[in-house]
């Protein structure tokens, strides 16, 4: 049997500031993903809202200002350059941005082909934060002001070879958002995140924020026998510590590649996609052993959750 393995590299980015012009930061990753087809791979991973500072955490009045960071076509004059690129290397890429629809707004991911063509889009449902300005905070996580929650459920596509999913940040905290991959068959996830490194409104060390991260990224992966790509915008972004860790995980929940700084780093591994099918045969072979007919009687019996009907 030919094996199906994809060279994945995830594409960590150092801060990116609010005076940053979109275009330098474009170039940025047209470097990286040079670099990375350089290294033979045959998809980069970029952060979730990769081209712009993390906007969220101001609460901003000027909307000339707000729209300055979502794209209103994709591609834009702005972005074209990396699809450009992606079709010149022969590299796919993954990005996040923010997306404006009309009258409607979205924390969206898309996955470009080997030929600059958009293939896959994911809107992110878990929205974390508040809608409201709240002055007395250190800094603001307003992405359910600015967003709305994704519309397009949790695809899973069949392209590049083999079956790929995503997720956007703080649905990767979610087992259910995972799960729902993982009952499509998927191989491989692709997830970008901006996590500040210290808890806006409560005390947690920043070894147990990371400590999440990886948990989450690594229980994914191994629950759904899945690869898991998971890339960070790091470092100081305005003022705002964002915590780096990138990292793919295996199937098996290991840590194959792990990124060393909060600057722009590439992290890469090859990606057998048939490396987690044993898993989905035997332990976590859903079909066999899932009982999804008691699930509702725990929650009923544990009393601490309303059961919300079916
Ligand atoms: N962007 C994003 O979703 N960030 C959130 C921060 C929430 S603080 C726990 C995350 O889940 O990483």
């Amino acid at each position: 049997m030919t094996r199906r393995v994809l060279t994945v590299a995830g594409a960590q980015m150092g801060p990116v500031l609010r005076a940053d012009s979109k275009a330098a930061t474009v170039a940025r990753m047209v470097d990286l993903m040079r670099q990375a087809a350089g290294r033979s791979c045959d998809l980069i991973v970029f952060p979730e809202l990769a081209m712009t500072t993390f906007f969220p955490r101001w609460f901003i009045e000027d909307q000339a200002e707000l729209d300055s960071f979502y794209e209103f076509t994709m591609p834009s004059a702005e972005t074209q350059p990396l699809f450009d690129t992606a079709r010149e290397c022969g590299i796919g890429f993954h990005l996040g941005y923010a997306e404006v629809d009309g009258e409607h707004r979205f924390n969206t991911a898309i996955l470009v082909d080997k030929t600059g063509e958009i293939v896959a889009k994911y809107r992110k449902i878990h929205l974390p934060g508040h809608a409201e300005n709240e002055p007395d905070r250190e800094f603001q996580h307003l992405e359910k002001r600015y967003f709305e929650v994704g519309n397009l459920g949790f695809p899973v596509w069949n392209t590049m070879g083999g079956k790929l999913g995503m997720l956007i940040c703080n649905d990767r905290r979610w087992p259910e958002a995972f799960r729902v991959l993982g009952l499509q068959g998927v191989e491989l996830v692709l997830i970008g995140y901006n996590t500040p490194t210290l808890n806006g409104h409560a005390f947690e060390p920043p070894h147990l924020r990371i400590h999440h991260n990886l948990l989450t990224l690594q229980a994914g992966a191994y629950q759904n026998g899945c690869w898991v790509v998971g890339v960070a915008k790091a470092g100081y972004e305005d003022g705002v510590h964002m915590m780096g860790s990138s990292a793919i995980v295996t199937p098996n929940g290991e840590i194959a590649a792990l990124a060393s700084t909060l600057e722009d780093e590439l992290i890469i591994a090859d990606c057998d996609l048939d490396a987690g099918a044993y898993i989905k045969a035997n332990i976590f072979n859903f079909a066999a052993h899932r009982r999804t007919e008691h699930y509702g009687l725990i929650v009923e019996t544990t009393g601490t959750v309303e059961p919300q009907g079916t």
